[in-house]
């Protein structure tokens, strides 16, 4: 078991939190039984194990088959912590399982919630959720795909969405498409796509340095109907924003278990690697990136946590709050991986040790839903906020 240190003590949890995690965790330990060779299959197969041990009913509200009233976001990053320290894909099946019905979950109509969150949360359907662009990725509301009125009752969708985490096995996706109200951010629309749509293909799959399944999409004349709209029209920045405000915390937290796990190999290595007549963890220097690491882990985690617990008090915005836990955690996991690769000298380069598959595994949590960078635009603009 790859432990939390006394995370669970803090304030930010209550006992259901810490009863979850000792579940979860020693549910974790069963994913290296699962196969790894196939992409999609060792995908589909951690949905299904997950489902079945029902933890995907943290994904989804209570009332569609999941485990709390409203989504949990203390309980979603408990998940991802515990989950990315154990197995990467079992990690991101269960993020995409959330971010792919997150917008249904808070703005979806009854009708919807019925139809899609039951089977998500049971693990026999797998969520997508489809903004980024070739051409809009940090700046959604460059968003070019259109959704445009058929009739009273449908939307035609064209165009493309690229680097679509669950691209190819998903069963549906969430797509934001211009819908013209305005121009820019306030005329853009979010609509449930079943991935059985007429006129709706693989365009290309992507392979990545941390293999998962991965697509660009191709929307040609998709014919869907208007009810599967999520809120109002022109709604959907706001729909794509609020559920990465939720999502973003999430990212932060599988930061977390990544350099929970490299910090935990690196110290197992320290305390046992004998060398000029001790082991490596009596040089000075190893303590020094021990210490290093441990600081920034604690000093993430408690930002993640933070986010987590505000949006969970009730806030309606953690903007900010989640863009530093993304942002601190992503980062600083990197740095604390970057290090135990080094003391795992020329093992943490080599093919098949952890430390160089969480290497390999962390570095896109710095890109996708909202790069570093973005983070800091969105950081930036609220502390700016409060003084305007
Ligand atoms: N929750 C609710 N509403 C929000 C919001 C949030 N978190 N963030 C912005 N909005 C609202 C704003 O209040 C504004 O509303 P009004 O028009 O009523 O004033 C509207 O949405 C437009 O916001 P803004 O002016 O900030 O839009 P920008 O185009 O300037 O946004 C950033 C720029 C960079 C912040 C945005 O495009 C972004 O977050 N990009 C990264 C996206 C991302 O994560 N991509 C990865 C894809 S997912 S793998």
């Amino acid at each position: 078991m790859i432990p939390l240190g006394d995370t669970l003590d803090w304030p930010f949890f209550e006992q259901r939190h810490r009863s979850y995690a000792k579940e979860l965790s020693t549910f974790a330990e069963t994913l290296h039984d699962l196969p790894h060779d196939d992409v999609d299959a060792a995908c589909r197969a951690r949905v299904r194990a997950l489902g079945k041990a029902g933890f995907l009913r943290a994904a989804v509200p209570a009332a569609y088959g999941g485990l709390t009233a409203e989504l949990d976001v203390r309980t979603l990053c408990l998940s991802r912590d515990i989950l990315a320290a154990q197995d990467g894909l079992a990690d991101f099946a269960f993020a995409m399982q959330g971010l792919g019905t997150g917008s249904i979950s808070l703005f979806g109509s009854t009708r919807l919630k019925e139809t899609y969150l039951p089977p998500i949360a049971r693990g026999e359907t797998i969520a997508a959720f489809a903004l980024s662009e070739r051409e809009a990725g940090s700046d959604v509301a460059a968003i070019a795909t259109t959704a445009t009125l058929d009739g009273a009752d449908h939307v035609v969708i064209d165009g493309s969405k690229t680097w679509i985490s669950n691209g190819g096995i998903a069963d549906h996706y969430i797509v934001f498409a211009r819908t013209g109200e305005a121009p820019g951010a306030r005329g853009l629309s979010a609509f449930v796509v079943d991935a059985t749509t007429p006129g709706l293909t693989i365009e290309e799959r992507i392979d990545v340095i941390a293999p998962h399944p991965l697509a660009t999409l191709r929307f040609d004349k998709c014919r869907v109907p208007v009810t599967h709209r999520l809120g109002p029209p022109g709604e959907g920045f706001k729909i794509a924003m609020a559920t990465l405000d939720i999502f973003r915390s999430t990212v932060g937290a599988a930061a977390l278990g990544f350099a929970r796990r490299a910090q935990h190999e690196t110290i197992k290595r320290a305390s046992s690697r004998q060398l000029f007549g001790g082991v490596l963890g009596d040089l000075q220097l190893v303590q020094a990136a021990i210490a290093e690491s441990a600081a920034e882990l604690d000093a993430a985690s408690l930002l993640v946590y933070r986010a987590a617990w505000t949006k969970d008090q009730g806030a309606p915005r953690v903007t900010r709050e989640a863009a530093m836990a993304k942002m601190v955690a992503t980062e600083n996991a990197q740095k604390i991986i970057d290090r135990a690769v080094q003391l795992h000298g020329g093992l943490g380069v080599t093919k098949g040790v952890k430390v160089e598959e969480l290497y390999r595994e962390i570095r896109a949590l710095r890109i996708y839903e909202g790069a570093t960078d973005v983070q800091k635009i969105v950081i930036a603009r609220e502390c700016l906020k409060a003084y305007a």
